[in-house]
């Protein structure tokens, strides 16, 4: 029996840590051959997305440690992604104090990956997709912790429901907030380190006024200004309750589904024309192949459509 035969969904749901490790060492050898259970985790979708984004050194692996504990005190299961920077990005707290969480490795309820980044996507290599995918199927919780300096926040909310930009007291991250333009992207945007007191709420008032000027946050959700201190706890209860209350407007009205259906879209048509070019998407609509998500079809099974109609009407026309 082959390796992707023996890995299906419920092996990969009940196989603990093992097997999950086996599914992602799989999926980066060949993700061709992952490509049923990609679509079966797809199909049965469980945990709540949520990204930790921010500038290096503001404190989300320390957050993180945090909110794991949090989670994992609920009876929550916790998978975590950590995307590496890439050494283009370098400076901040990695290149000193950076902070590299442990966990407990004889509890199955909590996992941690960490993956290089991709600078080309902004952060965000493509494996990081499909091993969301995957978690996102096996935990209750998944958190993905991304660097975000300007524009790259945008990465993170294309793999997630839920964003958290977070800020360091008194950095004039909130004027880049807002420069960059985007406040419009977080759901919560966190002052962290506020046991450093004054400046930790300086700085949230900044927040404040930069998102007042700016437009709101995908129609009626007002984005929330929170602080906390992961090195005291303050204000992480009504940081994990605001996060699930961003979960629970999620789910009303269709909105995570239709979130993470454009999510799938984007994706698609991204990885469309990194392998063909402007070519593959005008090959899209010539052939009427389209990138619409039907019901019952992973974004992953259509691209494996795509590129097997590329590589049979390719042949024909030599
Ligand atoms: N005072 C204080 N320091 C903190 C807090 N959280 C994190 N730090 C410190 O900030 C530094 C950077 O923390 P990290 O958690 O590594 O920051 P990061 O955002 O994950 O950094 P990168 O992964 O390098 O982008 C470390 O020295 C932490 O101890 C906090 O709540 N209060
Ligand atoms: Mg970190």
């Amino acid at each position: 029996m082959s390796a992707e035969e023996t890995l299906d969904l419920k092996t990969v749901c009940n196989g603990g840590k093992l097997q999950l490790s086996r599914a992602l060492s799989l999926l980066e050898q060949s993700p061709a051959k992952m490509l049923n259970l990609l679509n079966d985790c797809y199909q049965a979708p469980k945990a709540h997305v949520i990204g930790i984004t921010g500038p290096p050194g503001v404190g989300k692996s320390t957050l993180l440690a945090e909110l794991i504990k949090t989670y994992r005190a609920e009876g929550r299961t916790v998978g975590v992604i950590a995307v590496d920077p890439s050494s283009k990005r370098s400076g901040g707290a990695f290149l000193g104090d950076r902070v590299r969480f442990s966990t407990d490795p004889e509890d199955q309820g909590v996992f941690v990956r960490s993956m290089a980044a991709r600078e080309r996507l902004g952060g965000l290599a493509d494996l990081t997709i499909a091993a969301m995918v995957l978690m996102r199927a096996v935990f209750d919780i998944v958190l993905i912790e991304t660097v975000g300096v300007g524009q790259s926040e945008t990465d993170v909310s294309g793999v997630t429901d839920t964003v958290v930009f977070c800020v360091q007291p008194g950095s004039g991250d909130s004027l880049q907030f807002m420069k960059a333009g985007i406040a419009e992207i977080p759901h919560i945007a966190l002052v962290t380190k506020a046991d450093m007191g004054k400046a930790a709420e300086r700085t949230k008032a900044d927040l404040r006024g930069a998102l007042s000027l700016a437009s709101e946050n995908g129609g009626d959700w007002a984005v929330k200004i929170l602080a906390l201190s992961s090195s005291d706890r303050t204000g992480l209860t009504e940081f994990v309750s605001s996060v699930d209350e961003h979960y629970e407007w999620l789910k009303n009205e269709g909105r995570l589904f239709e979130l993470r259906n454009q999510q799938a879209k984007q994706w698609l048509s991204e990885a469309v024309r990194d392998l063909y070019g402007k070519k593959g998407l005008s090959f899209i609509q010539e052939a009427d192949l389209s990138l619409d998500l039907i019901d019952g079809i992973s974004p992953f099974e259509l691209l494996a459509q795509i590129q097997k109609e590329f590589i049979f009407t390719r042949q024909q026309a030599l």
